[in-house]
């Protein structure tokens, strides 16, 4: 069994793969790009790669809207080209993991092509058709990215049913055909040798029957169907059948996507005798600071109470995958940190302190090792993303000012993530792509790259990137951070996050982080003195020689003790 855990102490880095590197000069990502940039993550430390999708797609949502699953993209290159990148990792020994994008497919998906031409076709319940109700669409929930979640279609006179964008049709997942059709494919590419899938929104496959009316949701037309699309009635049914079918024959890792699950769904995916997936992504801490596009502060005792919950109630009952960051969300260091010249260096070390020394698997989103942060671009022609834009096109119609839709963009666009890497200060476009001033790439880059880029960190030994090289080289060296238990101190300071990781045979780590830029101190004379006799020192952004009071907190500062 425990060589089957691997992915226990693994740490995992997502590759955006349209803005990570260009190799041929269109302005585009490749996957030879990636090729050459290999040696630069296995320089990090990191253990797998997770791809985002790569497969043929009109990208419409940026390849989350899959054509075809066994061809690639052609922007992105060639099979020949995945073939090498796979055998150029093993080389490494560095392990990819796929993104199974199975909820839905893109509309120009052969499937859905097929089963659009009439109610008899074979291919007709791959996909969710209704007839109208009394001249009217079979219900009105809102969709992901704005709109309804269902769409007419003239030749059959129904409506297809898509949970994000009408060129996202659902998968059918009642039809086995369908269940058997997605098996094969990803036996297909777990024989050419992938390590594993990332699956997204893999909880929303199962759809309550009869797609019941949803609550009303204040806009004054659409209603919540989440309650009957998400954690649906047969999606642990599934989730089996797949792990039977597929996943159990292949010594791999498996993470879902889990928008709106909670504790008790994370044990039902994870809990190692259910026979499902390895670990899934909560929304949950994403989900603290406000909504979507109106965003909120933290409340830090919000999200101390998440992870210990999360820390506590998973502990031997199924695993934890941990995230700051992903090619939806914005940069942290701009969200939770300080993105200024004087605090980014600082608060970036401090969120990776926080979140490296948790039990679970952590995830890196390509640039958070050298802290890139959110952009602002002047007006939404500089914007990429189908979200923003169905946002700022929604928000504008109800009449939101254009200073209010533009703040919510800036704190939340996912094209905050999705900028090009930033590789070097090079003019023009910071090493993302070698094309000259004739050349754009598909999305700007962050005008910050002359100052923050891989460059300039990998010439800095003070830098995010050599902090997060000693974070992972740390998990590697301690079991403790791996499987020892949680607890938490301190649990209602609003400013400092304060944990321990210990076992039974005596070792104890205690980590601290202050989220603010006001010094903080904590009054509590025993911890105090415990901390002053610690073992050893083992990261910390600040210098700490002739520390007097451990619970005395500068700026951002983080540390972690042995003891
Ligand atoms: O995201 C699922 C998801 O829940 C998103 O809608 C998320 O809430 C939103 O992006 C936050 O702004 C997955 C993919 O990660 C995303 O890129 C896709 O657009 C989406 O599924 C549809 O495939
Ligand atoms: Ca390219």
């Amino acid at each position: 069994k425990s060589q089957r855990d691997w992915w226990h102490h693994s740490v995992v880095y997502q590759i955006y793969p349209r803005s990570f590197f260009d190799s041929n000069d269109d302005g585009i990502g490749d996957i030879n790009g990636i090729i050459k940039k290999l040696d630069y993550l296995k320089r990090l430390g990191i253990d797998i790669v997770w791809l985002s999708p790569v497969y043929d797609s009109p990208n419409h949502d940026n390849g989350y809207d899959i054509r075809d699953y066994t061809k690639i993209m052609t922007e992105f290159g060639t099979m020949e080209d995945f073939d090498l990148l796979l055998r150029e990792m093993k080389k490494r020994e560095l392990k990819l993991v796929m993104d199974l994008v199975v909820n839905h497919t893109s509309d120009e998906h052969p499937w859905f092509i097929e089963s659009k031409k009439g109610k008899d076709n074979p291919y007709r319940h791959f996909y969710h058709w209704q007839p109208s109700k009394d001249g009217h669409p079979p219900n009105k929930w809102g969709a992901c990215f704005g709109g309804l979640c269902w769409t007419y279609d003239g030749l059959t006179c129904e409506y297809y049913l898509h949970t994000f964008t009408e060129k996202q049709p659902d998968l059918n997942w009642t039809n086995p055909l369908v269940r058997e059709e997605i098996y094969k494919m990803m036996r297909w590419w777990l024989d050419k040798g992938v390590d594993g899938f990332r699956m997204d929104v893999i909880n929303f496959i199962s759809k309550t029957d009869g797609y019941p009316e949803g609550a009303p949701i204040g806009d004054g037309y659409h209603t919540n169907g989440s309650p009957y699309f998400i954690n649906g009635p047969h999606v642990h049914e599934y989730i089996q059948e797949m792990n039977e079918k597929v996943l159990r024959h292949y010594n791999i890792v498996t993470v879902g996507e889990c928008p709106g699950a909670h504790l008790r769904e994370a044990e039902l995916f994870t809990s190692p005798d259910r026979n499902e997936l390895d670990m899934i992504f909560t929304f949950e801490h994403m989900n603290l600071d406000g909504s979507k596009w109106a965003p909120k502060l933290l409340d830090l005792r919000l999200l101390k109470d998440h992870f210990t919950v999360w820390q506590q109630q998973l502990y031997g009952r199924g695993w934890n995958s941990l995230y700051w960051n992903n090619h939806d969300q914005p940069r942290i260091v701009s969200r939770w940190g300080n993105d200024s010249a004087q605090y980014r260096v600082l608060s970036a070390k401090m969120l990776a302190t926080c979140l490296h020394f948790l039990r679970g698997t952590p995830y890196i989103y390509q640039g958070e090792e050298i802290g890139m942060t959110n952009v602002r671009f002047p007006t939404l022609t500089d914007y990429r993303d189908i979200e923003t834009i169905n946002f700022h096109r929604d928000a504008l119609e109800s009449g939101l000012t254009l200073e209010k839709i533009m703040a919510g963009i800036y704190a939340k666009s996912r094209d905050n993530a999705r900028t090009p890497m930033q590789w070097s200060g090079n003019l023009p476009h910071g090493g993302f792509t070698n094309g000259q001033t004739d050349i754009t790439p598909w999305i700007k880059i962050n005008p910050n790259y002359t100052d923050i880029n891989v460059e300039q960190a990998l010439n800095d030994p003070q830098s995010t990137f050599y902090y997060y090289q000693k974070l992972i080289e740390l998990r590697r060296q301690m079991t403790i951070i791996v499987h020892g238990k949680y607890d938490i101190f301190h649990k209602d300071n609003q400013h400092i996050f304060i944990y321990k990781r210990y076992n039974d045979e005596g070792h104890e780590l205690i980590i601290a982080c202050n989220f603010s830029m006001e010094p903080t101190k904590i009054a509590d004379s025993q911890l105090s003195e415990r901390l002053k006799n610690h073992k050893r020192l083992v990261i910390s952004n600040y210098e700490q020689d002739n520390k007097s009071d451990w619970l005395d907190f500068r700026p951002y500062e983080a540390w972690a003790l042995e003891i």
